[in-house]
């Protein structure tokens, strides 16, 4: 018999931890036909994400995937064969006493956040046994040999590259969203918390040589563009012209076409855990505004990747990436920085490409905790 799996995902805010969550689950069911259940502690950030489901519902199966509320009042289950607690969430007493009471013991890991510091590779996999018997095990995603790797499908990037090579596709997308770019605009994607910055980053692109599109999913940062356009509001759909900027707000759209955002545009500028890895998949330019922590833990968390990722860059070109995210995500003026990548752009362009292929070669996240129980067992 399939080994059964229990996800649990408490929501701490915006989308990342149920955005991670679903996706893994998805990967389990299809690709490795395991029966999986997902308990999520606030569905109303689920249906953003996958917008068939039920907010209300206290058990649903979306694409094979059995979600269920994780309720305050606990009602007891039996436990799973594997137990994933996604970034430390802790699970419920009465689910850590089924673990405790199984006849053979549930391998229960718990799934950290993706980080490129060098650390990682030393902590992933090691176990924490607990003064009540039960061991719980630390996974790690990541970039590098010796951690769990990234969430990527199957098939994904075959899927991506039938999207690009079809010449149809993205335009019937981007029509469906109704987005008509000017044929020789750039088209960019804005995803991004609060940012002082973002003003003067637009003020470029509307001044600027290169006629740029951008579209905006709804989110957090509608703020801070309103101000800039000097509106009070802008419609989904409702586009803006400023100089050379073509600004567009579109809807939050379902995980997988956000997917197919990202492979339209020519830049995404991205956010928190998910949509970070989701960009470079895309294999395009981009530009990490990283999720704040305390005592400024981010910004080790955002250097580890860049010194990763620049590695095989020109100094130029490397330069022109790492400045403009230091500019971005300290909030500052992004005029100088953005020019520079303007001029790296090429290079950058193709260097997303090659990063994003070398990644591919490694074994996915879904894979690899997998492949843990079967060698666990
Ligand atoms: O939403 P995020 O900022 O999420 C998080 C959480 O805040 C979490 O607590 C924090 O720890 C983590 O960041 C680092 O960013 P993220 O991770 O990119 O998640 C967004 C999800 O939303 C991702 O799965 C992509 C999806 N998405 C869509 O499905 N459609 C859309 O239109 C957009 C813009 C995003």
């Amino acid at each position: 018999m399939k080994a059964s799996w229990d996800i649990f995902c408490s929501v701490v805010d915006n989308y990342g931890d149920i955005g991670v969550t679903w996706r893994l689950a998805r990967q389990l069911v299809a690709e490795h036909q395991v029966p999986v259940r997902l308990w999520v502690d606030d569905l109303n950030a689920f249906v953003p994400l996958c917008p068939d489901a039920d907010a209300d519902a206290a058990q649903q199966w979306r694409q094979g995937v059995e979600v269920r509320v994780w309720p305050k009042d606990w009602q007891p289950v039996e436990a799973a064969d594997v137990v994933i607690e996604a970034f430390a969430c802790t699970l419920p007493e009465p689910y850590l006493h089924a673990m405790k009471v199984r006849e053979t013991p549930a391998l229960w890991i718990n799934l950290e956040y993706l980080s490129a510091e060098d650390w990682v590779s030393g902590c992933h996999g090691l176990d924490s046994l607990r003064p009540d018997g039960l061991k719980r095990t630390f996974f790690f995603p990541g970039f590098e040999t010796g951690t769990g790797g990234l969430l990527r499908e199957a098939d994904l990037l075959a899927r991506r590259r039938a999207f690009e090579q079809e010449p149809r596709a993205k335009q019937a997308f981007l029509e469906g969203l109704g987005v008509y770019p000017a044929p020789a605009a750039r088209l960019v994607s804005l995803f991004a918390y609060e940012n002082t910055g973002l003003a003067s980053w637009l003020e470029a692109m509307a001044t600027g040589a290169t006629a740029i599109h951008l579209l905006v999913p709804q989110g957090r940062i509608m703020g801070d563009l309103l101000r800039w356009l000097e509106v009070e509001a802008l419609a989904l759909g409702q586009v803006e012209r400023r100089g050379a900027l073509t600004i567009q707000a579109l809807p939050f759209v379902r995980q997988e076409d956000y997917d197919r955002l990202l492979w339209s545009c020519d830049f995404n500028a991205v956010r928190g855990e998910d949509s970070f890895v989701r960009a470079q998949w895309a294999g395009r330019p981009f530009l990490w505004h990283i999720y704040e922590q305390e005592e400024d833990a981010h910004w080790v968390k955002l250097n580890a990747f860049l010194e990763l990722y620049i590695k095989d860059l020109s100094p130029d070109a490397a330069q022109a990436l790492t400045g403009l995210w230091h500019a971005w995500n300290a909030g500052s003026d992004m005029a100088h920085a953005w020019s520079k990548v303007l001029e790296q752009w090429s290079e950058l362009t193709e260097h997303s490409e090659r990063w994003c292929l070398g990644q591919s070669l490694r074994a996915d996240l879904a894979q690899a905790l997998v492949l843990f129980y079967r060698n666990w067992i």
